[in-house]
């Protein structure tokens, strides 16, 4: 046996599977491998251990390590996916490339990591900023009470997925999730955030939004004609669905002169 399995033995034994030291992670990594996370713990020289996860390939730097008094927490199902692994047993190896980076730090939002060549420099790990997904249904008298929409949280890892809270008075229709890109970048949302009607107005009676088809997709005739459809409420907007007959939703007339009128499809706000 040559030194080099001596050493991956000696490593092997010290691996903890289905084990998590809590309490003192100071960094976290996602997605990144393993021995992208080993090297990443080596070169912070305060990270005495790591907890990574396989399936979440979710790599967590500790300020201390497993001793007498620090525990490491027994697998349940929930820590299963987890291995734990003490700085003093990683391989020279992975010690040695402490620095590679350089003796600066890298720049904010990024992170010494392993490229896919092999050899370490500093990449992009975090996602600034906020996605900005479409607000349909927003017209000109956006109300002044509603804030922008958010995640509510600074911190996001390339790879990671946050939810997206749309601004009051309006909801996520299409998912609402978006993604913290490899370039640290957002993913373009694939959801748009559209005014709904209020829970306190169930028949949107102040539905202000700009939905303009209706459920079946037929186009709304604008209020102010009277083609096809003759009518009496020509005072609103354009040809935006409505409710001013006290029907169950908003509803408008539409282009099609076979169909007076229908429903529209408008979210209710949660
Ligand atoms: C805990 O981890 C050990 C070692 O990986 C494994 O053999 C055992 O099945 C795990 N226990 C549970 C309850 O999953
Ligand atoms: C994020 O949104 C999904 C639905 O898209 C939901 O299942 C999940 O619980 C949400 N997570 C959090 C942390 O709010
Ligand atoms: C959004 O609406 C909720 C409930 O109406 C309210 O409690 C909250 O303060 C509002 N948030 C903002 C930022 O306007
Ligand atoms: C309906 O609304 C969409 C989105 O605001 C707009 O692009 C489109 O021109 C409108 N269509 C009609 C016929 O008003
Ligand atoms: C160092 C440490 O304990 N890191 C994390 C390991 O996993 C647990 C469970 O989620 C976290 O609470 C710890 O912070």
């Amino acid at each position: 046996m040559d030194f080099k399995n001596l050493i991956l033995m000696i490593w092997i034994a010290s691996v903890r599977s289905g084990r998590r030291l809590i309490g003192y992670e100071f960094r976290r990594e996602s997605p990144i491998g393993q021995k992208q996370c080993l090297k990443l713990c080596s070169v912070h020289t305060d990270c005495l251990s790591i907890n990574f996860s396989k399936n979440q390939l979710l790599c967590e730097l500790n300020s201390q390590s497993e001793t007498a008094t620090v525990k490491v927490m027994e697998n349940t199902s929930e820590t299963d996916d987890f291995i734990y692994i003490s700085r003093n047993s990683f391989s020279q190896e992975t010690i040695s490339l402490a620095g590679a980076c350089g003796n600066t730090p890298c720049p904010l939002g990024q992170s010494c990591i392993s490229s896919t060549t092999g050899g370490l420099s500093c990449t992009v790990s975090r996602c600034f900023g906020e996605p900005q997904p479409v607000h349909y249904g927003y017209s000109a008298s956006l109300p002044g009470n509603l804030h922008n929409g958010g995640f509510f949280s600074s911190e996001s890892y390339v790879g990671e997925k946050r939810n997206y809270t749309c601004a009051n008075g309006t909801v996520p229709v299409g998912g609402n999730q978006v993604m913290c890109l490899a370039n640290g970048q957002w993913e373009k949302p694939q959801f748009i955030c559209q005014v709904c009607t209020e829970t306190s107005d169930p028949k949107g009676e102040q539905y202000w939004g700009t939905v303009n088809v209706t459920v079946t997709g037929k186009t709304c005739q604008r209020w102010e004609t009277t083609t096809p459809h003759s009518h009496s409420f020509l005072t609103f907007e354009e040809n935006f669905c409505r409710n001013p007959d006290q029907t169950s939703r908003p509803w408008c007339y539409t282009v099609d002169p076979s169909v007076r009128w229908e429903l529209c499809e408008i979210p209710v706000c949660t």
